[in-house]
């Protein structure tokens, strides 16, 4: 077995079981501009702390697979002149290979929060099925991962760039429950409103905690997916976003971006076109779902 290299923090906390939040990095390199990146991967361990729990940022350093990172790996993933892949579960083998810096995905998170013992883990968005995915084929890793992987991903919903109805089709295909923190509406990433309802909604975090406890205890395998709305104060509104989702979906087309670079030139486009405010909104948001994953770890953590 390949070894996961935890630092003392960490291994003490998974010692003295503490809670744990796990954090992902993709964010880091390829979701966020620099150097609002550096500063809210540290904003994002310090909301954790501050709940209670212990924040587990994931990343693959140097060939080294790392739960909990030390300053200089934050200082490598934020800068936009160190070559930091976007690893997702098929590309992990690779950087382990070339010993090079890899930034996780949701999914390649996941994976390793897994291995790691670590249930909960928060990001900004997930990825899923994208528009015209029926003849792109383009559907995230993140979802296959959150049928089969057991772990607890806070977000604020799908990407908003994405085909919210599609995805929340698959997730129920794989059996994937979708909880709304004190709403029944998927949150849309940036904007609280996306007109799909019905999930299942709970007002607090020890409701959540109980919910998954008792899905891996029967056991039921998999993933559960913890949607919380972005706080009002940073919302950008649905009907705003919009345009500017169908403009950069337009331009990938012209500029013939495939695969992977997708989502980042998507997140870039909309930062351009929205003066900077779908930054601070996706950086609020990511820090609501710290503070949430991090209550939601403690409550865990009293169950046997
Ligand atoms: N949340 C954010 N910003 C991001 C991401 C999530 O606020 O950049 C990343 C996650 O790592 C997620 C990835 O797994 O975007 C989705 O990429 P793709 O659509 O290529 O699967
Ligand atoms: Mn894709």
């Amino acid at each position: 077995m390949i070894e996961i290299t935890t630092n003392s923090e960490i291994k003490q906390a998974i010692f003295e079981k503490k809670p744990i939040v796990a954090l992902e990095s993709t964010i880091i390199s390829h979701g966020l501009p620099f150097p609002e990146n550096y500063n809210t991967a540290i904003a994002l361990e310090e909301e954790v702390r501050r709940q209670g729990s212990i924040p587990a940022t994931i990343a693959i350093i140097a060939g080294k697979i790392k739960v909990g990172l030390e300053q200089e790996d934050l200082n490598i993933l934020s800068d936009p002149k160190s070559l930091v892949e976007k690893v997702s579960r098929r590309d992990i083998p690779s950087v382990l290979q070339t010993r090079g810096n890899g930034a996780t995905t949701v999914a390649a998170t996941m994976i390793i929060a897994a291995k790691a013992n670590i249930p909960i883990f928060a990001t900004g968005g997930i990825g899923g099925v994208h528009k015209g995915a029926e003849t792109s084929f383009d559907i995230s890793a993140d979802l296959q991962e959150l049928a089969k992987t057991n772990i607890c991903v806070v977000c604020a919903g799908p990407k908003a760039i994405l085909d919210l109805n599609l995805t929340m089709e698959y997730l129920e295909t794989h059996g994937v429950p979708v909880i709304g923190y004190k709403t029944h509406e998927l949150p849309a990433f940036w904007s609280r409103n996306s007109g799909i309802f019905g999930l299942k909604s709970y007002q607090t975090a020890s409701e959540i905690a109980e919910f998954l406890s008792l899905k891996w205890k029967f056991p039921l395998s998999g993933g559960v997916l913890v949607t919380n709305p972005v706080p009002s104060s940073n919302e950008i509104p649905e009907k705003q976003v919009r345009e500017w989702i169908i403009e950069a979906l337009e331009e990938i087309k012209l500029q013939k971006i495939i695969g992977k670079e997708i989502t980042p030139f998507v997140l870039d486009y909309i930062r351009i076109a929205s003066d900077g405010k779908s930054v601070s909104s996706n950086i609020s948001l990511v820090k609501n779902n710290a503070k949430l994953a991090s209550q939601i770890a403690i409550e865990l953590n009293k169950k046997d």
